[in-house]
């Protein structure tokens, strides 16, 4: 029996990175039976049964996972956007926060396209990202002339992740850390137009001491499991304050003495994610999830 970490499943075939080199394993019928498969990010035993092969038997405990694209064990998240083409879009950016906080992994923000977007354009996402880094999240923005290694080596531990929208530029990052790589990338108007994603499966990449994973493009985010009555502890900011809020459950709608009410009274930024917040919240009430 050896162990190792998923790094990459293609139909079936599941290559384990283990001590001594990489074992291309499969699944039996065992796991069918218990409805679970397993997924990049994975720690598996797997019997080997040749130099190269093997039959997973058994997946390691997961500290989370995130589904579509299924990865486990990831500690970061980089919510990736692009400044332009396709237009930043905050609306956006905040249901992928929230979608990442729903499954306790720490998202961070990486704008990209830098190169391509005009003076004000900066300027507006440098003030956004200001804000954001006021919540508390790291931000980084890039374009194509920024030293990418530098800004995103200092981030590996563990599993990071790379996120977000088709055609914002997650592979271009990758093929840029890593030489050699070569990952297939597509123009933004091919890729939008033809509504196809470029990237279609998962892959970890070591890097330092953990990996960095492209994902394919979201097509849809998923909310079907987040409740309204949680959806506030998603928004750091407003869970920060919810305990002075008059009313314990306190959902920041219609509640007299509320301090979400008040934190977004004088700023447009909050009264922004605030909007977004009751769009969710009214989402998840009709549960018609679709973007
Ligand atoms: N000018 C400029 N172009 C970029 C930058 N980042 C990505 N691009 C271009 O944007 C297009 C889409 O990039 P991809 O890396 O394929 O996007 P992706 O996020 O991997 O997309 P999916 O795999 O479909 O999810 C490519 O033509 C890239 O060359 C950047 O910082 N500046
Ligand atoms: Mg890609
Ligand atoms: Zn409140």
């Amino acid at each position: 029996m050896k162990t190792g970490r998923i790094i990459k499943s293609i139909s079936g075939d599941y290559s384990v990175q283990t001590n001594d080199g990489v074992y291309i394993t499969k699944a039996r019928g065992l796991f069918r039976k218990k409805k679970t498969s397993p997924v990049v990010g994975d720690v598996v035993d797997f019997q080997v049964e040749n130099e190269t092969g093997g039959y997973i038997q058994h997946i390691h405990e997961r500290e989370n996972i995130l589904l579509r694209p299924p990865v486990s064990n990831i500690n970061k998240v980089i919510v990736v956007m692009s400044a332009v083409e396709p237009e930043f879009s905050q609306q956006l950016l905040d249901r992928f926060l929230v979608v990442v906080h729903s499954y306790h992994i720490t998202p961070m923000i990486c704008v990209t396209k830098k190169d391509l977007a005009n003076e004000k354009q900066i300027n507006d996402i440098n003030q956004i990202l200001s804000k954001y880094e006021e919540i508390g999240y790291d931000t980084l923005f890039v374009g194509e002339s920024e030293d990418l290694s530098v800004l995103i080596k200092p981030l590996i531990e563990g599993i990071i992740v790379l996120s977000g929208q088709s055609g914002v530029g997650k592979s271009t990052m990758m093929n840029r850390l890593f030489e050699d790589l070569n990952i297939e990338t597509n123009k933004i108007s091919k890729a939008l137009n033809r509504g196809k994603h470029t990237t279609r499966h998962v892959e970890l990449f070591e890097m330092e001491h953990g990996y960095l994973a492209d994902t394919p493009g979201f097509s849809a985010l998923d909310f079907s499991h987040i409740e309204k009555e949680t959806l506030t502890d998603l928004f750091p900011e407003f869970a920060n304050i919810k305990s002075e809020c008059k009313f314990r459950n306190c959902t920041h709608i219609n509640e007299p003495k509320c301090a979400v009410k008040t934190l977004i009274e004088e700023d447009s930024f909050y009264q922004l994610r605030y909007k977004h917040y009751l769009t969710l919240f009214e989402e998840i009430q009709n549960r018609k999830v679709r973007y």
